[in-house]
């Protein structure tokens, strides 16, 4: 049986990729793992249903004959552990490997999200403007840091791993802000990622979901 993943029936990201299922697609193809997609509208994730699996109503989870998990960086990190190729054998990279999945999710993706929230829930608040600016140069200063970091180095902190998989993922968050080209480097990181043959292959099975459902 192959595990079995949750995604939107029609992402409101329009097939770009963007939302999280795509995170958990992409580290299935890197891992070799075939998978089940099961789709689901905005108001059956609220269904007591969906809601057994995940508690707070959101895709993606991830269910594997007894196992039922959600938040996709838990879901990552388990399919990492469980196959070979996203997590190094040595005990203290991989642990290293570990710290940019959080580094990626808790400490890069959060001002990501904070601009989001202001580019679609804040438009029409007074403060608008000067908050937009606010949260950009929060995210700039991460982006800073995180270039500085990488250098001239191909992935964070070694080869591929998990932890490049889910800052790629958090990065392009960014991309359509303009925000990520500014940092020449991690912008040819994330294509790096993007070129990737399981990037590719997760890519075009949630574009085909979204294709199909909306009828190209
Ligand atoms: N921390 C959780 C995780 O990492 O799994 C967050 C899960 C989450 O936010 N899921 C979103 C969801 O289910 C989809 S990915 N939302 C429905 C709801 O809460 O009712 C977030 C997302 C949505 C849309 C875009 N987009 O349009 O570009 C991008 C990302």
């Amino acid at each position: 049986m192959n595990p079995t993943i949750t995604a939107f029936e029609l992402s409101p990201d329009r097939g770009r990729g963007l939302a999280r299922d795509m995170r958990v697609r992409w580290a299935l193809e890197e891992a070799g793992q075939r998978y089940d997609v099961r789709l689901l509208s905005f108001s059956a994730m609220k269904e007591p249903a969906h809601r057994a699996r995940h508690p707070f109503g959101q895709i993606p989870t991830y269910e594997d004959g007894g196992l039922a998990l959600f938040e996709s960086g838990a879901i990552v990190l388990h399919i990492a552990e469980s196959h070979a190729g996203l997590l190094p054998p040595d005990p203290v990279a991989r642990a290293r490997a570990i710290s940019w999945m959080f580094a990626a999710l808790n400490t890069v993706e959060p001002p990501i999200l904070d601009l989001q929230t202001v580019l679609f829930l804040e438009r029409d608040k007074s403060w608008f403007e000067e908050r937009r600016a606010m949260v950009k140069d929060a995210i700039r200063r991460r982006l800073a840091e995180l270039s500085g970091h990488l250098g001239d180095a191909v992935w964070l902190d070694g080869g591929f791993s998990a932890g490049d998989l889910l800052m790629v993922s958090v990065l392009l968050r960014v991309r359509a802000a303009g925000i990520l080209d500014e940092y020449p480097n991690l912008a040819a990181y994330v294509a790096r990622g993007e070129a990737r043959p399981a990037y590719q292959r997760a890519f075009a099975a949630q574009l085909a979901v979204f294709t199909a459902v909306s009828g190209g």
